[in-house]
């Protein structure tokens, strides 16, 4: 299983003065300076803002199906990601979702530049379950940390490649409750 070989990297592989090559903390600028694309599917509202906290900002995303949508209202934003070769690739990130509730689901992705491939990080949901690609968080709250690199190849049998699409997503497919997520401190770090 992918899931077991992606938790199995979290604690086997140490880093040491990690290369740090994508950082998003939301602490001074916007989504829209730091490169993000917005695009939506399904009909409802959405609404991404970045809140404070203990000082500290964090972004903060609503999405909620409207009862026209037919299955399900989903949003996502993503950005390119330029990587040099041959690095050990890991992604980090930190995830509030304690209060989303499957169907409903939250993912971070990461694929090549034609879609071909996809690696996927995302809260349990019968929305993603049966895709190849598809690491199920055993968690909604907290820090997470990915060797990207090792589990594409593990799992595409070639090397991450040198473009790659980040992509944070929400999606509200039960529009009795909407879905409310927290997301900070997205890194791409690699070493040699
Ligand atoms: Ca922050």
């Amino acid at each position: 299983m992918l899931k077991n070989v992606g938790e199995a990297y979290v604690f086997n592989v140490s880093y040491e003065n990690p290369e740090i090559f994508f950082q998003e903390d939301f602490e001074r600028l916007s989504l829209t300076q730091m490169g993000w694309r917005f695009s939506e599917t399904g009909r409802g509202d959405y609404n991404f803002t970045v809140v404070h906290e203990n000082g500290n900002r964090l972004l903060r995303v609503v999405v909620e199906r409207s009862e026209s949508s037919r299955w399900l209202y989903a949003c996502w934003l993503n950005r390119e990601i330029y990587l040099p070769s041959n690095l050990n690739v890991r992604l980090s990130f930190y995830l509030n979702a304690s209060d989303v509730y499957a169907p409903n689901t939250i993912a971070m992705s990461i694929f090549d530049i034609g879609g071909q491939r996809r690696l996927t990080f995302a809260t349990p949901s019968v929305f993603y379950s049966n895709q190849s690609g598809v690491v199920e968080l055993q968690n909604n709250f907290g820090n997470f940390s990915f060797s990207v690199s090792e589990i594409w190849e593990l799992h595409f049998g070639e090397p991450l490649p040198n473009r790659i699409v980040l992509e944070l997503a929400a999606v509200n497919v039960d529009n009795d409750s909407s879905t409310v997520t927290y997301f900070d401190d997205i890194t791409i770090t690699a070493d040699q």
